[in-house]
């Protein structure tokens, strides 16, 4: 049988050891991504005339405050939607408006700890219509603090007629 120099075995373990112990590591950096990293979408305002809005907006999922509803966390948590801060439609709203200076209102529900989004640049639905939130073409199934916004992302919303 060929005898393995003991200086070599200890290597061999050690090499072992350093690999076990940073395996647990990238598993951790993984775990604690930046899932609220801010995003660059696109946002489109259609009302009931024409286009009140589009612009390219850099966002992230944060509070926000509005005359009707108050102060509230707007991060996709809402909800319980996601586990972690994420980009949202109606932050991304928050954002271009802050931005580009125009104002938007909603109505806090704490019953689906959301907003709904009422007036935006002045226009309401007037018992009408209402604001549709869509995401690349398709309107959300949830309230606009609650939906994961991806980069690239085409977030609308419409004035919509009953
Ligand atoms: C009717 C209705 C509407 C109407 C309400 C006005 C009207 N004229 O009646 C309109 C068409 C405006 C509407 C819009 C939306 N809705 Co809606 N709606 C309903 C529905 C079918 C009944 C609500 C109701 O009358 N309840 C009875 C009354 C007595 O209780 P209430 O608390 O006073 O009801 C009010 C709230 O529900 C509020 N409301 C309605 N929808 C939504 C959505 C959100 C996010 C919030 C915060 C409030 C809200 O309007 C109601 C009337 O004032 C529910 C389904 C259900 N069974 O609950 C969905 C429901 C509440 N809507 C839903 C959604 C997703 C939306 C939209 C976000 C859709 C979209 N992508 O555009 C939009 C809101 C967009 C925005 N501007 O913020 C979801 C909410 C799920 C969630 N966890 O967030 C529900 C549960 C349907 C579903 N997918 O299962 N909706």
């Amino acid at each position: 049988m060929q005898r393995i120099p003991a200086r070599h075995g200890l290597i061999a373990v050690a090499a072992l050891g350093l690999a076990l112990a940073s395996a647990p590591a990238v598993a951790h950096a993984q775990d604690t991504a930046d899932t609220n990293a801010p995003v660059k979408v696109t946002l489109t305002v259609q009302g009931p005339d024409g286009l009140l809005f589009k612009g390219k907006i850099r966002t992230k999922g944060h509070e926000v405050t509005t005359a009707a509803g108050g102060t509230h966390t707007c991060d996709g948590t809402n909800g319980g939607a996601n586990p972690t801060a994420v980009p949202t439609p109606t932050a991304a709203l928050d954002d271009a408006a802050r931005k580009r200076h125009f104002t938007w209102d909603g109505t806090w529900y704490a019953s689906f700890d959301d907003y709904s989004v009422d007036t935006i640049k002045d226009v309401s639905g007037g018992g009408v219509a209402y604001w549709n939130i869509s995401v690349n073409g398709t309107s959300t199934p949830v309230g606009g603090c609650q939906f994961k916004l991806n980069a690239g992302d085409k977030v609308a919303f419409t004035w919509t007629a009953f």
